[in-house]
């Protein structure tokens, strides 16, 4: 029963329970993110001041701008869960390829694999606005002590382990589930120690938040365009608030809390969106679901995707159940 005021190091002992037979290696490997996370933190926070912001020439492999901080994030946590030899391999947002640990000694026997987008809603940074890290973890399918293989990142999302995020934020936030509910916990800058501040974090069943880049109205099917003029009639509660911060952790977190829905749909410009599944609309999905929510791509569950890729993308439709089954309905009657 997670208590309030814990700090996260009690919390994840209390918790091992939930994995009988469990050799500590998942919380090892928690510990290890909050390490990497109160690093980047720090870095995030001192964005203004030092000349750390700013394209680093560099493009990633879906060709958008690199800032310096993605590649500070991206390198801290792949170099944490190197260094502590905490996973077998890694697939990050901001790699072309998979990452294969050996270990110090070429025996890796882990049996996690880590997937990542280290810094979320990076365009946000030089505007002093929340970006956030998030986090997938899979158990391995390829036997351990082997060489990492493909197919180990390229489960679906049903078989997460546990997934997070971190927002940076005007607090910074730890928020992951496990497969037993989702837990916040806030970073006490002074003391370097994380909260427990929001137990059992669930989605409102319904909301009245809607968030979505109405800029690209024009290019969305007809279904999305048919939905927000449904949200923005005057009916019962309606017409709804809108809200988008551009920085995904930020949409979610803030709709989780106070109920609503999130959509980044595919458009006559992007056939299939823009967000990752791999490493942004699974972990999402994992925990919204696990927060009583649902996360959908307009017409079928996320969770149950069947990656062919590691830098995949998918329409997005996450947030209050409610919310998005309406959001459903309106997409299955324009087809
Ligand atoms: P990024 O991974 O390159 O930062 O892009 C993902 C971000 C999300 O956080 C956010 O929801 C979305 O891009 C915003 O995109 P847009 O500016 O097209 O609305
Ligand atoms: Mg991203």
């Amino acid at each position: 029963m997670p208590k309030k005021n814990q700090t996260l190091g009690e919390f994840i002992i209390e918790n091992q329970a939930d994995f009988p037979g469990s050799s500590g290696e998942l919380s090892r490997l928690i510990n290890s993110l909050r390490l990497a996370a109160k690093v980047v933190n720090h870095e995030v926070n001192k964005a203004g001041l030092v000349d750390i912001i700013g394209a680093y020439g560099e493009t990633n492999i879906q060709g958008e701008d690199q800032q310096k901080l993605d590649v500070y994030a991206n390198n801290k946590f792949i170099q944490t869960l190197t260094n502590r030899e905490i996973v077998c391999g890694i697939a990050s947002e901001e790699n072309d390829d998979f990452i294969q640990i050996k270990g110090h000694k070429g025996d890796n026997q882990n049996k996690y694999v880590v997937l990542m987008d280290p810094l979320d809603g990076s365009s946000n940074i030089d505007v002093n606005v929340s970006v956030g890290t998030i986090f997938s973890i899979y158990k391995r399918i390829t036997p351990v002590g082997t060489p990492v293989q493909l197919e180990d990142f390229l489960q679906p999302g049903h078989k997460q382990v546990a997934a997070g995020y971190i927002i940076y934020g005007t607090s910074t936030m730890l928020v992951y589930t496990t497969g037993h509910g989702v837990n916040g916990f806030t970073l006490n800058p002074a003391l370097g120690s994380w909260y427990l501040s929001h137990p059992d974090m669930m989605f409102p069943e319904d909301g009245q938040i809607y968030s979505i880049n109405e800029g690209n109205y024009v290019h969305f099917p007809q279904g999305v365009k048919d939905y927000i003029k449904w949200c923005q009639q005057e009916e019962g509660n309606r017409p709804y608030t809108s809200r988008y911060i551009g920085s995904m952790v930020s949409d979610i977190h803030r709709n989780m809390i106070k109920g609503g829905i999130f959509m980044y749909p595919k458009s006559s410009k992007a056939s299939d969106g823009k967000l990752r599944l791999l490493y942004e609309c699974n972990p999402m999905a994992f925990l919204t679901e696990q927060a009583g929510g649902k996360a959908s791509d307009g017409f079928k569950r996320i969770l149950d995707i069947n990656p062919t890729e590691l830098h995949q993308r998918v329409p997005f439709f996450c947030g209050s159940r409610k919310m998005v089954e309406k959001a459903e309905e309106f997409m299955a009657k324009a087809g």
